[in-house]
């Protein structure tokens, strides 16, 4: 990836972090430019800009980076988000999502969908008329008769594989496997209903109706997405 895009997603978080004030409590994303988010609340909890904040992480690499920032990270309970903010892998105009790509898709919907405000954070490559344009759309599968899922996932119109990191079957922080599916020309409404109606399949990366805004970084600036 080009230093510029990270400039780009560097910017993205700081504008979204600019929402954040002392007391609130925060959803922490996952993934690159989420990182650049967390480094920057770190950064103002230091610089005392920032006060009792307290937080829940979506992913073990982001509990152990805000930890290790100072940031004060919880569990996940009842309790209701001010502001989460995360990246994505694909924003439609209309703010609906695709993310999973960093793995980290469930507990991302178990903390957004708590969220008063989910903010996105993103650089231009990641807008799109369509989803599914350019990424797959992530399937957290059970490993227990994944074979079985997969059948079942390919009798809906699904073409993909499990991902693999370095030649081996990807796990998610919560044991389970990523199945990475293209649909052809589906309603997604009726396809994540049909996908979370699907045994063996814990959660898709599909965030339909979610997304309050998106700071989404390009060369001539950073444009909200409402
Ligand atoms: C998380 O990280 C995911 O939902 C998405 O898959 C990914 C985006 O990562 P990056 O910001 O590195 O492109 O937000």
């Amino acid at each position: 990836m080009s230093p510029d895009l990270e400039v780009l997603k560097k910017e993205a978080a700081i504008r979204a972090v600019s929402l954040i004030e002392s007391g609130m409590h925060l959803g922490l994303g996952t993934g690159s430019t989420a990182k650049y988010a967390i480094e920057e609340l770190g950064r103002k909890v230091a610089a005392g800009e920032l006060s009792n904040l307290t937080c829940v992480a979506t992913s073990q690499a982001s509990d152990v980076l805000a930890r290790s920032l100072g940031l004060d990270v919880g569990p996940l309970t009842p309790q209701a988000f001010d502001i989460a903010i995360d990246g994505a892998d694909e924003i439609a105009p209309n703010l609906d999502l695709i993310k999973g790509l960093g793995g980290a898709l469930v507990r991302e919907k178990l903390v957004e969908v708590q969220a008063k405000r989910l903010i996105i954070i993103a650089d231009h490559t990641k807008l799109v008329q369509t989803l599914g344009q350019k990424a797959p759309l992530p399937i957290e599968v059970l490993p227990f008769g994944v074979d079985s899922t997969l059948e079942r996932l390919k009798g809906l119109g699904a073409v993909g594989e499990l991902r693999r990191q370095s030649g081996e079957l990807y796990i998610t922080d919560n044991g389970n496997l990523i199945f990475d599916a293209r649909f052809a020309g589906q309603d997604l409404a009726e396809l994540e209903r049909t996908l979370k109606g699907t045994l063996g399949v814990v959660e898709t990366g599909l965030f339909l109706n979610m997304a309050e805004r998106a700071f989404v970084a390009a060369p001539e600036g950073v444009r909200e997405v409402v």
